[in-house]
């Protein structure tokens, strides 16, 4: 087997049956079934995501979302690098493919690689969203379904954990941000928002709800002057959950993820949701309803209404209680 990452222990994890044809990112659970480890792979360039890297994101995420067993995704970066020996989680869209429209898939409509390094790196990049526009995998239509991946880690009812081995940058940064928790390298992670040096701006989670999370002078600096800013800082900041040795790292979540597999899973959702709740006005309402509703239905009172409606007669609520 090929080395996934330097700090990946191969006996924990086993690769995930249907998605053998993964370029952008790899796709683990573990040997118990009920962690799951995503993974950007493209460390070359310090893990950017293009159209395709976010299919593959949202497509993992959904699969891990959607299997009963899992309680868990540990969401990371592959690494080092080749070329340079770098460590990134993610450094964002990949600014190769952005288009005046956003990011591009390859002969989409206006789309360009202004600085693609060679004919190949060209090759590569028109085989991978050919073969991903050919498929019935592809997610949407390019641009910005970053925000949808967004999107399914803050409502998934798991606990998705950021492990961050290197840099978080643009809209790297921003996943982090919206992951329920973040463990970083002590020694490699690197935190910087750099949308505003390269004309890009995240205006909702990446910098809002940053902002709710180490407050607002700390989110203005960050964005403002897009300076890095290391794992220690991020602590300080209450930006991260923990700091912990580079190679401790991912056995490190995955200590985290095994203690939270131990606890009640409806307890876990209720608590995700009601933690959104408070900053996502009637989405988050909905959500948690959404949940307290599955949780009625399991009452007998919802059964006599049920069963009223489909024996055509008038619901008996005298067994139940007017409870205060
Ligand atoms: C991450 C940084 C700070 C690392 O610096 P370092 O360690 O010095 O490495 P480099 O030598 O710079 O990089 C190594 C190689 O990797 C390539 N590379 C790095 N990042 C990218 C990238 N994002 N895209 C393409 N290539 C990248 C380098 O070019 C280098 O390659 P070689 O060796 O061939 O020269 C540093 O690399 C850095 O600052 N990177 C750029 C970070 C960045 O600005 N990212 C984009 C920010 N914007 C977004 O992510 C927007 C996301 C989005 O879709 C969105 C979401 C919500 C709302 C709106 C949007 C929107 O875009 O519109």
């Amino acid at each position: 087997m090929a080395l996934v990452s330097e700090i990946f222990d191969e006996k924990l994890w086993r690769s995930v049956a249907g998605f053998d044809d993964l370029t952008d990112v790899t796709y683990h659970q573990d040997v118990t079934g009920t962690i799951a480890r995503i993974a950007f792979d493209r460390p070359e360039v310090r893990n950017a995501f293009r159209p395709h890297t976010v299919d593959e994101l949202y497509q993992t995420l959904d699969d891990a979302r959607q299997n009963p067993r899992i309680g868990v995704v540990l969401l990371t970066g592959n690494g080092p690098s080749e070329k340079d020996g770098g460590w990134a989680f993610c450094s964002g869209g990949d600014q190769r493919i952005r288009g005046r429209a956003g990011y591009e898939y390859e002969g989409q409509a206006g789309a360009t690689n202004p600085t693609a390094a060679s004919a190949a790196e060209e090759a590569e990049v028109s085989a991978a969203d050919a073969a991903a526009a050919a498929g019935a995998r592809r997610a949407a239509a390019g641009r910005l379904h970053i925000l949808e991946v967004q999107r399914l880690i803050r409502f998934m009812p798991k606990v998705v954990i950021a492990v961050v081995p290197g840099w978080a940058a643009g809209g790297g940064h921003s996943l982090h941000v919206v992951c329920d928790l973040t463990i970083a390298s002590a020694e490699h992670a690197r935190f910087k928002q750099t949308d505003v040096d390269v004309g890009s701006f995240d205006a909702g989670y990446g910098s809002a709800y940053f902002a709710r999370q180490v407050g607002q002078k700390f989110a203005r600096e960050v964005f403002f002057l897009a300076r890095e800013y290391d794992a220690q800082r991020a602590l300080d900041a209450g930006a991260i959950n923990a700091a912990v040795p580079h190679a401790e790292l991912e056995a490190t979540a995955y200590e985290w993820a095994q203690t939270i597999m131990t606890k009640s899973p409806t307890a876990i959702r209720m608590v995700k949701f009601a933690l959104n709740a408070v900053d996502d006005g009637l989405v988050g309402q909905q959500v948690f309803a959404g949940e307290a509703t599955r949780l009625a239905y399991g009452t007998d009172e919802a059964v006599e209404g049920r069963d009223s409606f489909l024996e055509k007669r008038a619901p008996d609520w005298s067994p139940f209680p007017w409870q205060y």
